[in-house]
């Protein structure tokens, strides 16, 4: 894909209180997850977008993570309904800036018992696959799939057990090359035929398989060196962005941002 650009939202201070499942990791350090930050933006300017960085919201912990307020397609604009009480609004607060970039008819709007978050959808071309996860329900999917069919995309849903967002376990970076970790090896929907190359990710390196594709780069978090070399010899050119200090509070690389 050719994207122009990025939204990425500074971390708040109370990041340290965003939502885990991973608390024997400990507490992210704020200064280290805003240094982190700076180069996470780097290596987007780096893959040739524009990159739009709006400030902390102190009030959302978990604000950071701009992938889960909505679902940026070449034709439209989705906007969420995160799954959780304390990050509802998140979506909301996004929707000047989208208003700034997206047309009102380009702009579509969920609604409640929907709920629906960004990390569960992963684009395939013209096919999305949507989790059905903790956070992604079933009229989530439904409304979901009905604004994508208007823009003459299509939709499936892919059980998700037992990992946050189905982006978690495994992203597209194009090409017909796909990265599956744990669960989604097995996944009946990623067995059609429709990926050239599917490579499983080992166990230990499986906070490595949610990765970024952007223009001619592939981006992704530092230190996991099977997924890298995988990426290599595909012919990617991959930036590495440190990532610790949000893989405490289950953040992946796609999470911290919105592109199009
Ligand atoms: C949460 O639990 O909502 C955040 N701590 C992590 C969100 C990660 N977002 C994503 O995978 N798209």
């Amino acid at each position: 894909s050719n994207f122009s650009h990025a939204i990425v939202r500074r971390p708040c201070r109370r990041l340290i209180e965003g939502i885990t499942t991973n608390p024997q990791l400990g507490k992210p350090d704020y200064e280290l997850a805003l240094e982190q930050h700076d180069d996470y933006v780097a290596a987007l300017e780096g893959a040739g977008v524009e990159v739009t960085v709006l400030p902390a919201l102190e009030g959302y912990p978990d604000s950071v993570f701009v992938e889960d307020t909505c679902v940026i397609t070449p034709k439209g604009v989705v906007v969420d309904i995160p799954a959780t009480d304390s990050r509802r609004a998140e979506a909301e607060l996004m929707l000047p800036t989208l208003r700034e970039f997206f047309s009102p008819d380009q702009i579509k709007r969920l609604s409640a018992p929907a709920t629906l978050e960004g990390g569960d959808v992963m684009m395939v071309d013209d096919h999305y696959y949507v989790g059905r996860s903790s956070r992604t329900n079933d009229e989530g999917f439904r409304q979901f799939a009905g604004f994508l069919a208007e823009w003459g995309y299509t939709a499936e849903q892919v059980p998700v057990e037992h990992i946050l967002h189905l982006k978690t376990g495994g992203t597209y970076v194009e090409d017909g090359n796909l990265l599956v970790s744990g669960e989604f090896k097995a996944a009946p929907a990623y067995r059609r035929g429709q990926f050239r190359n599917v490579f499983e990710v080992p166990d230990e390196e499986a906070y490595g398989a949610d990765c970024v594709r952007i223009n001619d780069k592939v981006i992704m978090a530092a230190g996991y060196p099977r997924v890298q070399a995988q990426l290599e010899e595909w012919g990617y050119d991959v930036a590495t962005v440190d990532m610790s200090e949000y893989r405490k509070i289950d953040g992946s690389i796609t999470c911290l941002s919105l592109r199009w």
